[in-house]
């Protein structure tokens, strides 16, 4: 089958640990074989399922900060190299799994993404054993979507986990259950497709003092589509597959075998292969698994109804 690792990044409690969660169980319902968890959050307490790779098992936050005189945050930094380093267990664990797909449960602290290159050697090192990783980067939509600033200033960070980690990429707005319902479709497409003089006017009015800084971020981030964002409601098992649909384009999942593994269960898989063409990941504001950047696709200015939404309807329909 080959070997591929979702490795779940994003900053804390954006949802990294429901989401690898609720992805294994909803890869198990649509029987696709060989799914693993993978715990790499050395400072985790309940995880909500049951790992077959635990970093715990190797390195305790705890007995790091005890030995090594550190705080919670330099801790974990420490302990996360001690596992880059830890080339027997790696084998190990990971020699227990030939054939199989990897949910891999990262921690929070964005330093482990963006400056330090600790991450960017395990996903080399995952290479290196035959894993096709795809980075999945959570935005958390109760945060990111409530101020243009505030959606620019993440886009950053994911911008800046693709090139540190250059991986193939899906970003994904999480929690969109919980945008408000009277938040619009146009609202939510301002930010899933956003108009780059509009974002940077709209920006500089919340901080009129970082209008140059805004506007640049603005013309990169639309002008080299680098962040398709896919919005996953739980709720809504059509945005669950478009993501899925995405991170397999990104991987090549099942190239070396029938091409719709794992999805017998989807009616709607055509639409939903349009539709996550069209939306992001592997095709608009993606990398390929080689690493290049894949062209702009689609055109941006068309109708919204690929996320479960209508044009003129609420969030609500995304249930
Ligand atoms: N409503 C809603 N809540 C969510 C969703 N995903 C996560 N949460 C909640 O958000 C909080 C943080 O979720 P986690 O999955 O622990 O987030 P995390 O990114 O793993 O957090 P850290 O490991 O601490 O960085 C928890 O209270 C979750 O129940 C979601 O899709 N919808
Ligand atoms: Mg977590």
């Amino acid at each position: 089958m080959g070997k591929y690792a979702q490795l779940v990044v994003g900053p804390a409690g954006s949802g990294k640990t429901t989401y690898c969660r609720k992805m294994y169980e909803h890869l198990q319902s649509i029987k696709r074989k060989f799914v693993h968890m993978f715990n790499l959050d050395p400072a985790a307490e309940e995880l909500g399922y049951e790992p077959s790779i635990d970093i715990r098992d190797l390195v305790m936050v705890d007995d790091v900060m005890e030995e090594c005189s550190l705080g919670p945050n330099g801790a974990l930094v420490e302990a996360v190299e001690y596992l880059i380093m830890s080339t027997d267990w790696l084998d190990e664990v990971l020699d227990d799994f030939s054939d199989d797909y990897l949910i891999i449960d990262c921690p929070g602290q964005v330093e482990l993404y963006t400056h330090i290159p600790v991450m960017e050697k395990f996903c080399r090192i995952l290479e290196q054993k035959g894993y096709r990783v795809v980075t999945v980067y959570l935005v958390d939509s109760s945060r990111a979507v409530a101020r243009k600033l505030d959606f620019l200033a993440s886009v950053l960070s994911v911008i800046s986990t693709m090139v540190a980690l250059s991986t193939p990429h899906v970003t994904v707005l999480s929690k969109c259950d919980l945008l408000p319902e009277s938040m619009s479709t146009d609202d939510l497409d301002s930010f899933l497709f956003p108009d780059p003089s509009v974002l940077s006017a709209e920006a500089a009015m919340e901080s009129p003092h970082l209008a140059p800084l805004s506007s640049a971020v603005s013309d990169v981030v639309t002008e080299f589509s680098l962040v398709g964002l896919f919005p996953l409601n739980w709720d809504d098992v059509d945005s669950i597959n478009r993501v899925i649909l995405s991170v397999d384009r990104c991987v090549d999942y099942g190239a070396d075998e029938e091409m719709d593994a794992g999805f017998e269960s989807l009616d709607r898989k055509e639409d939903m292969e349009a539709d996550a063409d069209f939306a992001g990941g592997s095709e608009w504001g993606g990398i390929s698994w080689d690493g290049s950047l894949l062209d702009k696709g689609g055109d941006i200015t068309q109708s919204s109804d690929h996320f479960g939404m209508e044009d003129e309807g609420s969030l609500d329909e995304m249930d």
